[in-house]
């Protein structure tokens, strides 16, 4: 059996997925008994009622009053049923618990970014306690996105100048995959994030390790500090560091070089314009490229994009 509900869907990490999970299970196996029971009666019938004669004459028959009643009812009171089920379980899939951990999750092309109360922040990897209920306020800085995580059965779009809500509350610690699934633009793909559950005391330690992510950890030296800090940005999505063409040029030796921009011009990549390619990307654009960098003025302090220049300009 749970072989086969994992053959059909993921596998339901929530107590809300498995009540949905239900709900689906019934509406096709009730719906597969009732068809088969109309195929069998049609082939019965087909077959009793034949024409066995040349003076076989059709009875006209005008009416049955109790079998039109109970071909009326029994489909009636199967359809109200499905509605307050549907309904019920609609309401708690919306209905976050008062007593949730709110998280605040911006969407834009192509990236998701999430912040905690503690002030922590994290990119396209969503940080949760196990066992706690956990609410979403989503709002997107661009165009329409949707928030969808198979493994929860959540799915809610994210909407520009608006803030739209969902929640779960994970059974157990492990990972799940968060798509978009609103079509956004050419990476709208790769637009892909993790929901990493964490026992709820291994989420006090995580919260209270990434809370100081605007300054350098002591232990690291800048250049590494600006590698974690791409990673945590998702700058990767966009930007290789091995010379491979992805939506951005690659990082690979690219300090100091010459780089052709969009107008004709061209200026050599030093750390005022990866600065400014930073906080105001469409100031220069590099030839071939689009305007589809996100501006990360009021994300990345400076010491955080000194650390960034350090990294890039390791990248041979
Ligand atoms: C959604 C895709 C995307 C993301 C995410 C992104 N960039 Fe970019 N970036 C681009 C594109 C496209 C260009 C080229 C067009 C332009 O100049 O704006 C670019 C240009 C740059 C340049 C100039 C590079 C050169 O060779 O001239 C730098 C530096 C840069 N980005 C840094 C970053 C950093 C740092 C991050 C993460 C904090 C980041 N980018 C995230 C798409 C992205
Ligand atoms: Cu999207």
């Amino acid at each position: 059996m749970e072989a086969l509900r994992n053959f059909f869907l993921p596998p339901a990490k929530t107590a809300v997925a498995e009540q949905y999970d239900t709900l689906f299970w019934f509406v096709h196996i009730s719906s597969l008994v009732v068809t088969i029971g109309i195929v069998v009666a049609i082939i019965y019938f087909i077959i009793k009622y034949r024409r066995k004669s040349e003076n076989d004459v059709t009875p006209v028959i005008t009416h049955n009053n109790k079998l039109e009643v109970t071909w009326s009812v029994i489909p009636l009171i199967i359809t109200l049923v499905l509605f307050g089920w549907g309904f019920q379980t609609y309401i708690d899939m919306t209905k976050a618990p008062t007593d949730a951990y709110e998280v605040n999750v911006t969407a834009q092309k192509w990236l998701w970014r999430f912040q905690y109360k503690s002030g922590a922040s994290t990119t396209n990897e969503l940080h949760v306690p196990a066992g706690r209920p956990v609410k979403l306020i989503m709002q997107s800085q661009d165009v329409i996105h949707s928030f969808f995580v198979p493994d929860f059965r959540i799915k809610q779009d994210v909407i520009p100048g608006r803030y739209t809500e969902a929640w779960f509350q994970a059974r157990e610690p492990g990972e799940s995959i968060v798509f978009c699934t609103e079509y956004c633009g050419t990476d709208h793909s790769n637009m892909l994030a993790k929901v990493i559950v964490h026992e709820p005391e291994e989420f006090a330690q995580w919260l209270e390790d990434n809370s100081g992510a605007a300054t350098k950890p002591t232990d690291l030296a800048p250049a590494d500090w600006g590698e974690q800090l791409v990673q945590q940005n998702a700058c990767a999505t966009c930007h290789s560091t091995d010379g491979t063409e992805l939506t951005g040029p690659t990082w690979q030796g690219t300090f100091g070089s010459e780089e052709q921009l969009a107008d004709g011009s061209t200026v050599t990549v030093d750390e005022n314009y990866i600065r400014e390619s930073i906080l105001n990307p469409n100031a220069k654009i590099v030839q071939g490229y689009g305007q589809v960098m996100p501006s990360y003025q009021g994300q990345l302090n400076d010491e955080q994009i000194n650390a960034i220049i350090e990294y890039i300009k390791t990248l041979k």
